[in-house]
């Protein structure tokens, strides 16, 4: 499989560490796990230190027979203050990591923000400050000036859908809101935040090619009576269609704005020169992530509200909440008594792999998609070596890659797999029990000490059988 990337990614907030060092300023995340809204006081102070530890992490990633990285940069490392004044040191950070996958032949692929917005965009009013696309396009044009072709792959936003949500519905991320109002706003931010850094990137002509990472794949249901389609129609409407179809195609559908007014939200914020922008500025290449299915049905409760696997359901012993969403009159989560959930509420299921990959590629023209994450959090204990056997990972890794592999052989246009993550890091308001990692951390360890799990060894083998 030559047109096939293998490899894992990280973000900068859970994997760096090193908030404050060497002229980075502070993003939302340093402020809220730094506030009192942080119920458990766990923050990425310090994380898995990958910002003294990427020589080796990049390494064992290399051993691995990864041939591809996907991280993110910190804006707020690159531009650490509201007066734009670059801070040469960032960039420098980044130009290391660069090497050392070079040095290895490893492609990066990476994404210009990942959740982390600088604080100082944060006080403005955050994802709904109305400056944020403009700040977002110098700070992107900073990049794309400096790092040019190195990078083949960049993504502007990682998940907007999954971000905003949690912003302003769940309301268990910064700036910890609930508020449809905003969610609206910050979507329609985000969108202009991805077309204005595609105008920049597009000015240098550089060979590198530009996407974003949705979240969620199309939502789907149990039943087909026009009742439950509706219902689905609606959940894309919620999820999906406010991000795909201005990045892909370029437009909203007139549709669905008219039926998100109807549900009160203004919608005055748009503006046509911004629909322009949009208009001409799409993306290359769509990274999707894949965790679980949007399983909705009609919405019979008339109630809104939200659920996500980490506000009140934390501690993984998934006798807690169900992970699940609601839009009075909409739709709302519905439950397959066939299927299991993970231990923090969500569902497992890896033919969604196959659905999400199958149905986006038909809606969107085949567009090149790059599965941008996938993994299994889980609770694990090491041996006194450090070693984790994590079978139960194995298994979910192998049945997703199973149906992705198909979705390939059946059409879509798959080039590349990450898989979530490249060893343990921060997982969000998780904090750190939650590992996703193909390399153990032992966080009780001054080094940090880094051990393969059996994941690893498995993974090593399976791009070894695919490449
Ligand atoms: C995705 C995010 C990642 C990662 C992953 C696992 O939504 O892009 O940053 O955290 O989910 O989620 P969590 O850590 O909340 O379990």
């Amino acid at each position: 499989m030559k047109d096939m990337l293998w490899g894992s990614a990280t973000a900068a907030y859970q994997c760096e560490g090193a908030w404050n060092e060497d002229g980075k300023g502070a993003s939302i995340w340093d402020e809220f796990c730094h506030s009192d809204k942080n119920e458990t006081g766990i923050t990425g102070d310090i994380s898995c230190d990958f910002y003294h530890h990427y020589k080796e992490d990049i390494r064992m990633m290399a051993e691995c027979g990864q041939n591809t990285f996907r991280f993110s940069i910190s804006w707020s490392r690159i531009i650490p203050k509201e007066d734009g004044v670059v801070n040469e040191a960032g960039l420098a950070f980044y130009d290391n990591i660069l090497d050392e996958c070079e040095k290895y032949g490893i492609i990066p692929n990476v994404t210009l923000i990942h959740y982390d917005l600088p604080d100082y965009i944060g006080a403005k009013g955050g994802w709904c400050y109305p400056g944020v696309a403009d700040a977002f396009a110098y700070y992107c044009k900073v990049c794309f000036e400096h790092f040019g072709n190195r990078i083949p792959l960049y993504v502007t936003i990682n998940e907007p859908n999954h971000n905003a949500y949690c912003n302003y519905c769940v309301g268990n991320y910064p700036p910890n809101e609930t508020n449809l109002q905003h969610y609206a706003r910050c979507c329609y931010n985000m969108a202009c935040c991805t077309a204005k850094a595609i105008r920049e990137f597009r000015k240098l002509h550089l060979t590198s090619k530009i996407g974003f990472v949705q979240g969620c794949g199309p939502a789907t249901s149990l039943l087909d009576t026009p009742e439950y389609r509706q219902a689905v129609k609606y959940c894309n409407y919620f999820c999906r269609d406010p991000f795909l179809d201005p990045a892909i195609l370029g437009y909203y559908n007139p549709e669905m704005l008219e039926e998100i007014q109807k549900k009160g939200i203004d919608l005055s914020f748009m503006k046509q020169e911004d629909l322009d922008i949009m208009k001409e500025n799409t993306i290359d290449f769509l990274g999707q992530n894949i965790y679980s299915r949007m399983l909705v049905k009609p919405n019979t409760s008339g109630i809104t509200a939200f659920v996500v696997n980490n506000k009140g359901n934390n501690d993984g012993t998934g006798n807690t909440r169900r992970e699940s969403r609601a839009i009075s009159g909409w739709f709302e989560f519905d439950r397959d008594p066939n299927t299991v959930l993970n231990k923090w509420g969500r569902e497992i299921y890896p033919q969604c792999a196959y659905t999400t990959l199958m149905e986006t590629s038909r809606r969107y023209h085949n567009i090149e998609i790059y599965v941008t994450e996938n993994g299994h959090g889980m609770y694990e204990t090491c041996d006194e070596n450090g070693y984790v056997e994590d079978d139960e990972r194995i298994e979910f890794l192998s049945n997703y890659l199973y149906w992705i592999l198909k979705a390939k052989e059946d059409g879509a246009n798959v080039k590349g797999y990450y898989v979530w993550s490249t060893m343990d890091l921060y997982s969000w308001i998780n904090g750190y029990k939650k590992r996703y990692g193909l390399v153990h951390v032992d966080y009780e360890d001054k080094q940090l000490k880094r051990t393969p799990k059996k994941s690893y060894y498995w993974y090593q083998e399976f791009i070894k059988n695919h490449s």
